[in-house]
């Protein structure tokens, strides 16, 4: 009976216990964003970096793959890469960093696009950001402003100028001089000569008409 009774009661206690066990704590599921970003190409290889930020500290380790895209740009614009992003505890920014190729050559402004994946101990909020590089060199830009300078003067003067530089490039000196004298001839003799002397004299833009 007394033994009965002992089975009773470690049966009410264990009960008793398995009523008042406490779950483990577990962290809130954090978010994770990553923010587009704008880097500046140069003529030398550089690194970007892009942000990747988690909504608040986390007890567990938060890891994330990411990887980079073509968007505009392409493996001739920058380093295609990947990898895993590991968040200790606690920390809540971490940096992903790609290479930009460096070059001398004149392009529009570029994207390339940079997908997170397959979080672990957090949710993805913002997963793809473009990178946008923006390209340096400006010969495409100074050749529409020496084109347009050309634009702006005389046909005359230009076809004239032209057909002398050609000319230098071979031919006989004295023929050369004799051809220079007669193309000078006609040009002063233009419309567009006396033109461009009264825009002078008058401080003004000149009109020419290519006569
Ligand atoms: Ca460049
Ligand atoms: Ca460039």
């Amino acid at each position: 009976m007394a033994r009965l009774a002992l089975l009773l009661i470690a049966a009410l206690v264990a009960a008793g216990s398995a009523g008042a066990t406490i779950p483990p704590q577990r962290d809130p599921i954090r978010t994770l964003s990553i923010a587009d970003a704008t880097t500046h190409e140069t003529n030398v290889d550089t690194v970007a970096v892009l942000d990747v930020t988690l909504s608040g500290p986390s007890g567990d380790p938060v890891t994330v793959n990411w990887a980079t895209a073509d968007g505009t740009a392409d493996s001739t614009d920058y380093v295609p890469d990947s990898g895993t992003l590991t968040f200790g505890p606690g920390q809540i920014a971490a940096q992903i960093a790609v290479m930009i190729k460096g070059d001398a050559l004149d392009e529009p402004d570029e994207t390339v696009f940079v997908q997170l994946s397959g979080a672990n101990h957090a949710t993805i909020d913002r997963g793809r950001a473009t990178l946008t590089i923006v390209d340096d060199d400006p010969v495409l830009d100074k050749a529409r402003e020496t084109a347009a300078l050309l634009a702006s003067k005389s046909n005359v003067a230009l076809r004239i100028m032209k057909e002398l530089a050609n000319r230098a490039l071979g031919g006989e000196h004295g023929a050369n001089l004799r051809t220079e004298g007669e193309m000078f001839g006609e040009l002063f003799a233009g419309e567009d000569a006396k033109e461009g002397l009264s825009a002078f004299v008058e401080k003004r833009e000149p009109v020419f008409k290519g006569t």
